[in-house]
């Protein structure tokens, strides 16, 4: 048993109480052979927090193995779809109880607004457990005719088995939510592996899972670096599946782990360079505000970022002053405070990461029309910034920034808006402004992403699939889709009454 720690927070005028050891079999133990720690950060103020145990290979071989004996014995096939639907719906409803404190500590941890942690990712973590808890009971097959006098054939969506879940840190309870529900609606056991940046929240849930009444080893937590307790997963001879997000540079190495260890399944939901398309016909104003929201939501650490905005010629101007009026409404400022909008970035290297590309689009000749000022006070705070003037070439166009940057161009025909949308190595999301209704049909058709949004921008919701095409990724998650990632297809096929001469 390894002892919680206790964090005061004075502007709350209270203390958190969060788990620091590895969470297997429904314990908080110590790493079995190693005494490194990762050090939990608030990047509003620089400060620790607290050390969580980190996970060292051998821990996970036997967050593994918990999860395979749970699997054989008390989970998987072993429960009906009945028992876990009341077992997820029981962790939705302390997940609702508990919304605040883990708000809080989400905000600590990850620096965006307790309002937003507790409406949005909290809110919808509560209800993507809940439609999965929905479809728990309704895991069904098919019954397949292939000779109707003496054969019959059907098929079972059985659990995939043992699961690796690596999770980023940009929405830590609700990328948990996203992998865990389906996970376990199909009856799939877990070894989960938060980001070492934001491991706070996944160790507190995990209180929450035992509370709720999953058995032992169904569900384990394992802080760890990447490159260890990740790459373990992904190379995992006894893991039957590993559900990654991340970028785009690690999914690479989790499938060639994949495929070097077992063939394990693997889902991977990538990084993008989103774009957005502005045409004359659209309500600027809206439009104005969705491309605020697409750039500054979550201070732009959002894989659906709409982070290249391209805006018809004839409109350009009045929309850019459009855009500029809104971006500059948004208040960062620290999570804790209630008026915040928007927190810093989630640690040091991610702040240096959007200087650099800050640093180079304005060496590159781009045109900083808002932001691009870096602030004397501590805390890693990015204010938004807009470039105009760029060109395809340019650093801050091609690539992923994660950061509330956003890229702004201008084109005349709906065909080179197209063309300018689709020059990406990325698929993830896409957007389009137009009162045009052929012309939105027209361009959602040839815009190549997971997602596109028509009159609007980064809504999800829990049963509509989400993921990428291109090199932001392979599989869904969400909606009934996500379900065939945790599951394995077996065809049985049934004589009755052919004998053989
Ligand atoms: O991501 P990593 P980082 C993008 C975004 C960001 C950049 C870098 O552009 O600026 O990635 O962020 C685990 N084997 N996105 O470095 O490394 C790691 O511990 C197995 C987009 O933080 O991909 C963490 O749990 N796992 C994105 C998870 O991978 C490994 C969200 C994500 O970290 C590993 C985050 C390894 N070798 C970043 N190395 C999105 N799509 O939303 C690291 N990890």
């Amino acid at each position: 048993m390894v002892q919680p720690a206790i964090i005061n927070v004075p502007s709350l005028q209270k203390s958190i109480t969060v788990p620091t050891g590895l969470f297997i079999n429904n314990e908080f133990v110590p790493s079995a052979d190693s005494n490194e720690v990762i050090p939990a950060i608030n990047p509003a103020t620089e400060e620790l927090i607290c050390n969580v145990v980190a996970a060292s290979s051998k821990d996970i071989d036997i967050a593994v193995a918990a999860a395979r004996e749970a699997f054989n014995t008390t989970w998987g096939k072993n429960v009906t779809g009945f028992e876990r639907s009341r077992l997820i719906n029981k962790l939705a409803d302390l997940i609702e109880r508990d919304a605040q404190e883990l708000a809080e500590l989400e905000t600590l941890n990850n620096g965006k607004p307790v309002r937003i942690a507790r409406d949005f990712d909290i809110g919808d973590s509560v209800q993507c457990l809940r439609y999965y808890a929905g479809w728990a009971d309704k895991i069904t097959g098919q019954t397949i005719e292939v000779d109707n006098k003496t054969k019959l054939a059907f098929t079972r969506h059985d659990p995939i088995g043992v699961c690796g879940q690596i999770i980023p840190w940009n929405y830590p309870i609700n990328m948990w939510a996203w992998k865990v529900a389906p996970a376990l609606a199909v009856g799939c056991t877990i070894v989960m592996k938060p980001s070492e940046l934001t491991p706070l929240t996944a160790l507190k849930l995990s209180e929450l899972i035992k509370e709720a009444g999953f058995p032992p080893g169904v569900v384990n937590t394992v802080p760890s670096l990447g490159p260890v307790g990740g790459a373990a997963l992904a190379a995992h001879l006894d893991v039957d599946k590993v559900a990654f997000t991340g970028s785009t540079i690690t999914g690479r190495k989790i499938l060639e782990a994949a495929a070097k260890s077992n063939l394990k399944k693997v889902s991977l939901e990538l990084g993008g360079k989103s774009p957005h398309l502005v045409f004359e016909s659209a309500d600027l104003d809206q439009a104005a505000s969705w491309a605020a929201l697409g750039i500054c939501y979550n201070s732009g650490q959002d894989c659906t970022a709409g982070s290249r905005v391209y805006v018809q010629d004839t409109i350009y101007d009045k929309f850019v002053g459009l855009l500029v009026e809104k971006v500059k409404q948004q208040v960062i400022g620290n999570g804790l405070e209630e008026q915040s909008g928007g927190g810093p970035v989630v640690s040091k290297g991610q702040y240096d990461r959007v200087w650099g590309y800050i640093d180079s689009g304005k060496a590159e000749g781009a045109k900083a029309i808002l932001g691009g000022q870096k602030r004397a006070s501590k805390g890693y705070f990015v204010d938004p910034t807009i470039f105009t003037d760029i060109r395809p070439d340019m650093k801050i166009v091609k690539e992923e920034i994660f950061g509330p940057v956003l890229a702004v161009g201008k084109f005349t025909s709906e065909e080179e808006a197209i063309k300018l949308a689709n020059a990406t190595t990325y698929g993830l999301g896409a957007g389009l402004h137009s009162s045009d209704a052929n012309q939105c049909m027209r361009v959602s058709s040839a815009l190549e992403a997971g997602t596109v949004w028509v009159n609007q921008y980064n809504i999800l919701n829990n049963n509509v699939p989400f993921g990428g095409k291109k090199q932001s990724g392979i599989g869904r998650e969400l909606g009934s889709y996500a379900l065939d990632e945790y599951t394995s297809v077996k065809a049985v096929h049934w004589n009755f009454g052919e004998t053989l001469a």
